[in-house]
């Protein structure tokens, strides 16, 4: 006999999962029970928009019907087959990827941080037996500021404390330079070069803050990257699949990175897939035992994956991403708060950074927005990120903007 689960309302949800768990985030004060393109619900009903869309994992909005039922009519046949075997679904979402984005192969795994640890691994082998650096010498540049995930060699390469306090000791062979400064990235490469096999970037650094860098920086990245034999790897985990107004970030400069990382809403943000991109030369220095993961490729995310791609072209997400985020930066403009420093970004990437005061914090105000009907959450301290779902129309836009607009003269 099916018993009849217990209600679990907004103060149920969140006395559980103090009591029974781990305490790695402190999420804001309200419980999603379901959700659907730019929406969602509490679990008494109160409706809200979505401005985080998951860290841009639900690009597509939340359970897009197609995504779902690509996942269902999956569901129903084969979920997963480990690589021991061949399955019928990974050759096909293979040729279908590298295609989309134009590069020769793709190893697939599942989240951000295991792709992004992927690219690090094949530049580190490409190093050693393309580039010819001298084993366990290969360096890996990276940036100030820079986030790619929570796993030992990610914090490795942070410079933000609280990723990598008291978690060390450290990975070794990674360096810092500064973001957007391409005179530390000449001088690093002019001196040493030969040791390095890869520089690794955010095209625009989602969790420092929503960071732009200067017109021309991926290009003379690119460059410089090109002119030393050192590769360039693209983290577009956040930036990446239509979020910034283009198919990838780098598209604004016109500028192909020799590895590719995308995660998040390659799944539409229902399954957790990611992949990095690359061409022969790179990919194949790993060898069949030497690399995967139980869950990599597996015929479920092929599916979705595949839908969730078709989704942003087919409702050419790049563009409405575009014209959305010029509507959202010019209405947050014209409301002229006191309170708004300044908001920037790209397509729908873009963060409001506040004029805190003893009144007056981000998380007072995301509280606001949230009670408005608005969920918003501060990344790093006086920083609201604004990333709805790709999906938001005009109208809702202009919703969205008014209730920005009535919370902050509530202060
Ligand atoms: C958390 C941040 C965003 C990413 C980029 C790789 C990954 C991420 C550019 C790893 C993941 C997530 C992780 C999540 C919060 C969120 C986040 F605030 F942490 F930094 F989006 F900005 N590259 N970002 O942004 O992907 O392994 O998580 O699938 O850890 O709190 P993942």
């Amino acid at each position: 006999m099916v018993t009849m689960r217990e209600f679990i309302g907004t103060e149920k949800a969140m006395d559980l999962e103090n009591r029974y768990g781990a305490k790695n985030y402190a999420p804001l004060g309200v419980v999603i029970s379901e959700a659907k393109g730019v929406y969602a619900w509490d679990p008494e009903g109160k409706q809200y928009f979505d401005f985080l869309s998951a860290y841009s994992a639900v690009n597509q909005g939340h359970c897009h019907p197609r995504i779902i039922q690509a996942l269902k009519d999956q569901a129903d046949k084969l979920t997963l087959t480990s690589r021991a075997f061949y399955n019928n679904k990974l050759g096909e979402y293979e040729e279908y990827i590298t295609n989309y984005f134009s590069y020769q192969r793709v190893l697939p795994m599942n989240t951000g941080v295991e792709a992004c640890e992927t690219a690090v691994k094949l530049a580190r082998r490409w190093g050693y037996d393309v580039k010819g650096i001298a084993a366990n010498q290969a360096k890996i540049v990276f940036v100030e500021g820079n986030f790619w995930g929570r796993s030992i060699a990610a914090i490795s390469a942070s410079t933000d404390p609280t990723s990598y306090s008291g978690f060390g000791p450290f990975v070794p062979g990674f360096v810092k330079i500064p973001y957007n400064d391409i005179t530390a990235l000449k001088t690093l490469l002019e001196d040493e070069a030969a040791s390095i096999a890869a520089f690794m970037l955010e095209p625009i650094q989602g969790e420092a803050g929503v960071v732009i860098p200067n017109e021309g920086y991926l290009k003379a990245v690119r460059e410089l990257c090109t002119r030393h034999n050192v590769l360039m790897i693209a983290d577009e985990v956040q930036t990446g699949l239509c979020r910034t107004g283009k198919m990838l970030a780098c598209d604004y400069e016109e500028v192909k990175p020799d590895i590719l990382v995308l995660g998040k809403a390659l799944s539409g943000g229902v399954f957790p897939v990611s992949a990095a991109l690359s061409s022969d030369e790179i990919m194949l220095t790993i060898k069949p035992g030497e690399h995967g993961s139980t869950f990599g490729g597996n015929p479920l995310a092929c599916a979705v994956a595949m839908e969730a791609l078709q989704v942003l072209k087919d409702e050419k997400l790049d563009e409405n991403a575009f014209q959305r985020g010029k509507q959202l930066r010019e209405g947050i403009k014209s409301i002229a708060s006191p309170h708004i420093k300044t908001i920037r970004g790209k397509g729908l990437l873009n963060a409001i950074v506040i004029e805190e005061s003893a009144m007056v914090d981000a998380n007072k105000i995301c509280y606001a927005f949230k009670k408005n009907g608005l969920l918003a959450k501060p990344t790093h301290g006086n920083i609201i990120r604004f990333a709805p779902p790709l999906v938001i129309n005009e109208e809702q836009m202009d919703e969205c903007i008014e209730i920005i607009r009535k919370t902050l003269t509530q202060f």
